[in-house]
């Protein structure tokens, strides 16, 4: 019985070798040159591996991502049928929660404006509504949604979320499901997407979306953070949103293609914040142990937990 890591990502051998250091017990083999025979391999361990890949392994029991999304594995047209295991870790939680309150924060509280302004050495003051005139929308309001929608409720936010199920939180309104999605997006200000990308979450960031924002809300225009995924997005649209005026700003953690082209005009628009999809970047021992725990259990006969639903892709 061996596990495969089959990373496609820079730091690949950190995390076999981590592993080894934990479970010196486990056959741990790195895709591609450790591979060895495939009929050993009962687990895999997966970033972003080829098409096809997974289905070389004709043993294969569980496939782990060491991601909270798995949209790197649904797009597999031949990924065995075996459960998905995704990351669901308090401090990958805590690490996204951190970037929508700082991203929501920034734009609330202006400081975009004030950073152009300390360049200029101009000393102009802006007035600044209070959190509880700023209402804020979360797309996808699961593990990571709810986590940043509790604390910015709690910095006294109007926070309300969209998923596909209703949900019950205290102080935070829920709207469930295509049919309320425009009194969602009728009520945002600052519009936070942390949706999976699914065939239904395709590129729904898109001008009609835009279009359905407020323009009279106390930012005076909204603003859009995505750190979910960018194939959710147009990257096209937000660039016309935010030259049209229908978009104020926009923080972007993710984008259709990455990296982002070196020629893309979002990198030097104004209003972009933008990082390299990082909003939230998993620590290698924390997955490690949660994925050892995972496997440990499964050996000793115990049902596996955050097993994706591979009907609805996340
Ligand atoms: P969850 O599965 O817990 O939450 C997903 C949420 O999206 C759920 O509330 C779900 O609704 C909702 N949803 C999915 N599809 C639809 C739809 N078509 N219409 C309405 N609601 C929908 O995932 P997480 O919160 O753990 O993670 C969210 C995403 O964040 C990941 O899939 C990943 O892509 C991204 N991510 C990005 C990172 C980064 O660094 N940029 C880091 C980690 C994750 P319901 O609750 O009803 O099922
Ligand atoms: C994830 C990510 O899905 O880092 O965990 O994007």
């Amino acid at each position: 019985m061996a596990v495969l890591f089959v990373l496609n990502r820079y730091n690949a051998s950190d995390w076999s070798d981590m592993m080894r250091d934990r479970a010196p017990d486990l056959d741990v083999r790195l895709w591609p040159d450790e591979t060895g025979n495939p009929e050993d391999i009962k687990y895999v361990v997966a970033w972003n591996p080829p098409p096809g890949e997974l289905a070389k392994y004709p043993n294969l029991k569980v496939i782990f991502s060491i991601g909270a999304g798995v949209d790197h594995l649904m797009k597999d047209p031949d990924l065995p049928a075996v459960p998905v295991v995704r990351v669901v870790d308090p401090d990958l939680t805590k690490r996204m929660t951190e970037y929508v309150v700082m991203n929501v924060l920034l734009h609330h509280r202006r400081f975009r404006l004030y950073d152009a302004q300390q360049t200029a050495n101009a000393w102009t003051e802006h007035s600044q509504p209070a959190a509880g005139e700023v209402r804020v929308g979360i797309m996808g309001f699961g593990t990571l949604g709810r986590d940043s929608g509790v604390i910015l409720r709690d910095l006294g936010f109007q926070v309300a979320g969209w998923s596909n199920s209703r949900k019950q939180v205290d102080g935070i309104e829920s709207f469930a499901g295509e049919s309320e999605l425009d009194g969602f997006l009728g009520r945002t200000d600052i519009l936070v997407s942390l949706l999976p990308h699914t065939p239904d979450t395709d590129r729904m960031l898109n001008s009609a979306l835009f279009a359905k924002l407020p323009q009279d809300g106390a930012l005076e225009g909204p603003f859009l953070i995505n750190a979910g995924r960018g194939k959710v997005q147009s990257d096209a649209d937000i660039l016309t949103a935010l030259n049209d005026g229908t978009l104020k700003g926009a923080s972007l953690d993710v984008f259709e293609e990455e990296p982002l082209a070196a020629g893309s005009p979002l990198w030097s628009h104004p209003g972009v914040v933008l990082t390299p999809h990082v909003a939230a970047e998993s620590s290698p021992i924390a997955i490690n142990d949660y994925i050892l725990d995972q496997l440990r259990g499964y050996e000793l006969g115990e049902a596996l937990s955050n097993v994706v639903n591979a009907k609805r892709g996340y």
